[in-house]
């Protein structure tokens, strides 16, 4: 991050106080004024602790991290992913371009759209009965296997899109080693009408390569080892390993290398929910990324969604020093939206060392976690209007419900607007007192507020609006990653564990192994072998 304007930024904090109530009070067109629509979502960020030469100071630390620039590297391909040597490409894979890109010697758009089509009559064949399972009956379950990447992005989508699913089919999404994940879904499905779908970019990945196996052996036994070839397919880079694993890759769905796992919901790995939804409704889903992918391009940056997001963020983390922000979808079909964000943003930006390899001296990528109102209010709603800590939280809601019974949807978006309203202006102790709360309580009753949000708010969830909200969180990440000066694309810090799990495997399978691990290590895998099942 460029220091001098780092330190104006906490000059900025440190010499001028920012009151909501105030700020509001002096400026009657500040709503007005910070409120931003694009690609179907509007942002109210007024209530946040900025005004418009914090706002300033903010544009120009993006503009002085050269953030167009950046922009547009990643967009025509440039290998800005250099610790991979490799494109970030997620933009192409929801372009609706068919040619003029090439990459590596890769007609990148070409090649986006034959997988696409491919995914289109596949799904379809599935939708209308066509593709049959070995006993000839309809497939009716489809069960993805994969993990982080090649799990989070179509399961939370899944849930998100309910509405527009093909009920008569239903999606399960087994991603945990613990076998337990599978045990319980094979309970659930036939093994005549199910179809999996092993997604998994390498191919290689242990949870993934294990369940794939558990599942194979179970269908097998049930129909066949020639039933394989009705009841599998694949979604990978590697046509190899799919090939050795049994799977025919006539049907096998490929990506590239320039699709990192946790921006490959829009690629191949979104066959299932394909499926679900079906091939025009995916498209409307990538034309609402791309709707936010062209914003994110071409807007400036004082009026640009994911922009301001991702400088607000800098704000409280690097200014205030908020370790965290919540994202508060008011929908539960966005209930896994946060787990999905959780990856999105804690594996691009959890990064301690900057693109020259030196530690950083500054926060970088924030804690994030949340959970769907109004639920989380009666739980830790709490702790964001009373505690000692700056919380800052983005509030998600929609216009219309998918479900409109009674005044649900009134009583759970007159919350929505009644959290954000309180958290900003809170209630003072002459406020308290002139409802009569007993002196001794006022200080208990009394919420400080200044608590900031922002709200996202669009007229219904629809593929096009989820598309949307997706791609807005990823440019913003991005953006954070540009001016933290780390490298968002690679996931380093995962690997550690994987080698030492790989190695520990084997002592566990053979107890008569000699553990050189450090004291609590040691101790802790003896008691698991002396307390292990056995047979
Ligand atoms: C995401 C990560 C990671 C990855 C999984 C699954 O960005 O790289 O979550 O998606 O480890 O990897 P495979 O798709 O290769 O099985």
């Amino acid at each position: 991050m460029d220091i001098d304007t780092a330190e104006l930024l906490a000059g900025q904090i440190e010499s001028r106080e920012m009151n909501l109530k105030t700020l509001f009070a002096e400026d009657p067109a500040r709503a007005e004024k910070m409120t931003v629509s694009a690609a179907g979502w509007t942002l109210d960020y007024s209530k946040n602790l900025v005004d418009e030469p914090t706002m300033k100071l903010l544009v120009r630390l993006a503009e002085k991290a050269n953030l167009k620039q950046e922009i547009e590297a990643m967009f025509n391909g440039v290998h800005i992913n250099k610790t991979e040597d490799r494109a970030v490409l997620h933009t192409a894979l929801r372009s609706s371009k068919t040619s003029g890109l090439v990459v590596d010697g890769q007609d990148v758009y070409g090649d986006v759209q034959a997988v696409l089509k491919q995914m289109g009559e596949f799904a379809n064949l599935i939708r209308t009965g066509k593709w049959l399972g070995a006993t000839g009956k309809r497939i009716k379950y489809i069960v993805n296997i994969g993990i982080g990447g090649s799990d989070l992005g179509p399961a939370m989508a899944y849930q998100a899109l309910a509405p527009f699913t093909k009920r008569s089919l239903k999606c399960f999404f087994v991603s945990n080693v613990d076998a337990t994940h599978m045990a319980e879904t094979l309970l659930q499905i036939k093994a005549d009408q199910t179809l999996f779908i092993v997604a998994s970019k390498t191919f290689t990945t242990q949870e993934t390569m294990t369940n794939a196996h558990t599942a194979r052996a179970w269908l097998v036994e049930k129909l066949g080892d020639a039933a394989v070839a009705k009841h599998f397919v694949a979604v990978s880079t590697n046509a190899a390993k799919v090939a050795e694993f049994g799977i025919d890759t006539a049907n096998m769905f490929g990506f590239w290398d320039w699709v990192g796992g946790r921006y490959s919901m829009p690629s191949a790995i979104g066959l299932s929910l394909m499926i679900a939804i079906g091939p025009t409704q995916y498209k409307r889903l990538l034309s609402g990324y791309e709707a936010m992918d062209r914003h994110f391009r071409t807007a400036p940056f004082k009026r640009n969604l994911p922009v301001l997001l991702a400088l607000l963020g800098i704000l409280y983390s690097n200014g205030y020093g908020a370790d965290s922000y919540a994202v508060l979808p008011y929908d539960q079909y966005l209930a896994r939206f946060p787990a999905y964000l959780q990856q999105l943003d804690m594996e691009s930006n959890g990064k301690s060392v900057d693109r020259e390899g030196n530690p950083v001296d500054y926060m970088t990528g924030p804690i994030v976690w949340g959970e769907p109102g109004t639920n989380g209010q009666h739980a830790f709603y709490q702790l964001i209007h009373q505690g000692t800590r700056l919380i800052p939280a983005d509030f998600i809601g929609f216009c219309k419900s998918h479900n409109p019974l009674s005044d649900h949807h009134d009583k759970l978006m007159a919350n929505f607007f009644a959290q954000t309203e309180a958290l900003a202006f809170g209630k003072t102790a002459e406020q308290c007192r002139a409802e009569g709360v007993p002196e001794n309580l006022v200080p208990f009753k009394t919420f400080e507020g200044n608590h900031p949000t922002n709200t996202l708010i669009a007229p219904e969830l629809t593929p096009k609006t989820l598309g949307a909200l997706i791609a807005l969180y990823e440019h913003k990440v991005f953006t954070q990653g540009i001016i933290w000066n780390i490298y968002s694309f690679d996931q380093w810090g995962v690997e550690l564990g994987k080698v030492l799990a790989g190695k520990i495997l084997k002592e566990l399978s053979d107890t008569t192994l000699p553990l050189a691990h450090d004291a609590s290590t040691n101790a802790l895998i003896a008691y698991y072998r002396a307390n292990k099942r056995t047979k």
